[in-house]
C-alpha cells in the first residue's frame, strides 16, 4: 500500500458527563463499542475506537466526562480525560446546546487551552429548535476560537459524515496505526465487563452504579469454533447491603442484568456465550488507591 494521500491521527472526544460522547463513538464505529446510559459518568476509561476509511485512519478516544470530581474514582475518571488532550492530533468538544448555552459559565480551561484544533460540537440537536443554535454559536466562537462549529445528533446520526469530514482534513499524511481491520485496543474482557456494567447503570437506581465495579474472572474460549464461550464474571459493591440490592428479590436484578449482558456479548463477540455472574463486596473500594486501579481498570487492564 502506498502511504501518499493516506491520513491517520489520534483524536480525542471530550466534554461534560452525558453529552453522547460514547453515542458519538459508537455511531462513527457502526457498532456498540462504549457503553451508553441516560446516567452521567457513565464512561470511566478511555475508550479507543478505530474508524477506517480507504485513505483515513481515525483513532477515536472516548473519555470520561470532565466534572468537578469528588470521590478517589471520579478524579481519576476526570484525569483519564483531560491528559488525553494534550496527545491528539484534534479535539472534538461536544456540547449540549440546552444546558451549556453559557459559554463564560461551560467553558472548560483544559480544553480551551489545548494547543490542537478544537472542533465545537453541539449535539443532541433534536432536541433543540434551530434557532437557538446561532446565539450559541456566536458565543462560542468568542469564547474558544474553534476551528470549526459542526452541530449534530449522535443519536439520529444527522450531520455526523460532516463532522468526519473536518475531522479526516486536519491529520497529518501518514500511513494506518492499526491494522485496517481492528477496531479497539481494549481488550475482549474489558469490552465484556462494560457490557455488564452497563446493565447495572441502567437497571438500579440512584447512586448505586457508582458503587459497582465489574471484573472477568474466566474467560473461556469454545475447543470447537462454533461452541460456547464461558465467562465468569464478579459485580463488586462497596457495602454488604448493596449486595442484597444487585441480587434483588428471588434474584431478579441479577438475572435481567445477566440475560440483557448476555445478549450485547453475543452481538459483539458473535459467537454463543455461557455467562455466570457473582456478586462480591469491596468494602469502601471508590476510595481506595489500589482497588480504585484495579477495579477501575486503570491499570492497563483495558489491553490486557
Ligand atoms: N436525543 C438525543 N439523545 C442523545 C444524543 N446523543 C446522546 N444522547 C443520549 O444522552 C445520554 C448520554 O449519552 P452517552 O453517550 O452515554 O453520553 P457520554 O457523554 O458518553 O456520558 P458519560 O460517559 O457519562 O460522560 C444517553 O441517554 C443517550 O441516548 C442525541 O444526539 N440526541
Ligand atoms: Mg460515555
Amino acid at each position: 500500500m502506498t502511504t501518499s494521500g493516506h491520513r491517520s491521527g489520534y483524536v480525542a472526544i471530550v466534554g461534560r458527563p452525558n453529552v453522547g460522547k460514547s453515542t458519538l463513538l459508537n455511531h462513527i464505529l457502526g457498532t456498540k463499542l462504549s457503553i451508553v446510559s441516560f446516567r452521567p459518568q457513565t464512561t470511566r476509561n478511555r475508550i479507543l475506537g478505530i474508524y477506517n476509511q480507504e485513505d483515513a485512519q481515525v483513532v477515536f478516544m472516548d473519555t470520561p466526562g470532565i466534572h468537578e470530581a469528588d470521590s478517589l474514582l471520579n478524579k481519576r475518571m476526570v484525569d483519564q480525560a483531560t491528559r488525553t488532550l494534550s496527545d491528539v492530533d484534534v479535539v472534538v468538544h461536544l456540547i449540549d446546546p440546552r444546558t451549556e448555552s453559557d459559554p463564560t459559565e461551560a467553558r472548560i480551561e483544559a480544553i480551551s487551552e489545548a494547543k490542537v484544533p478544537v472542533l465545537l460540537v453541539p449535539n443532541k440537536v433534536d432536541l433543540v429548535k434551530k434557532s437557538s443554535l446561532l446565539p450559541l454559536i456566536e458565543g462560542w466562537t468568542r469564547a474558544e476560537a474553534p476551528a470549526a462549529i459542526v452541530p449534530i445528533s449522535a443519536l439520529s446520526g444527522d450531520g455526523v459524515a460532516g463532522l468526519l469530514d473536518e475531522v479526516v482534513q486536519r491529520l497529518p499524511e501518514s500511513p494506518p496505526f492499526f491494522p485496517k481491520d481492528q477496531l479497539t485496543d481494549a481488550s475482549e474482557r474489558f469490552v465484556v465487563s462494560e457490557m455488564i456494567r452497563e446493565r447495572l447503570f441502567v437497571h438500579l437506581h440512584q447512586e448505586l452504579p457508582y458503587s459497582i465495579a465489574v471484573e472477568i474472572e474466566a474467560f473461556e474460549e469454545p475447543k470447537q469454533k462454533s461452541g460456547v464461550i464461558r465467562i465468569l464474571a464478579r459485580i463488586w459493591v462497596e457495602r454488604d447491603s448493596q449486595k442484597g440490592i444487585v441480587i434483588g428479590k428471588g434474584g431478579r436484578v441479577l438475572k435481567q442484568v445477566g440475560t440483557e449482558a448476555r445478549e450485547a456479548i453475543e452481538r459483539l463477540l458473535q459467537a454463543r456465550v455461557h455467562l455466570k455472574i457473582t456478586v462480591g463486596v469491596d468494602k469502601h473500594w471508590t476510595r481506595k488507591q489500589s482497588s480504585v486501579e484495579r477495579r477501575g481498570h486503570f491499570d492497563g487492564d483495558q489491553r490486557q
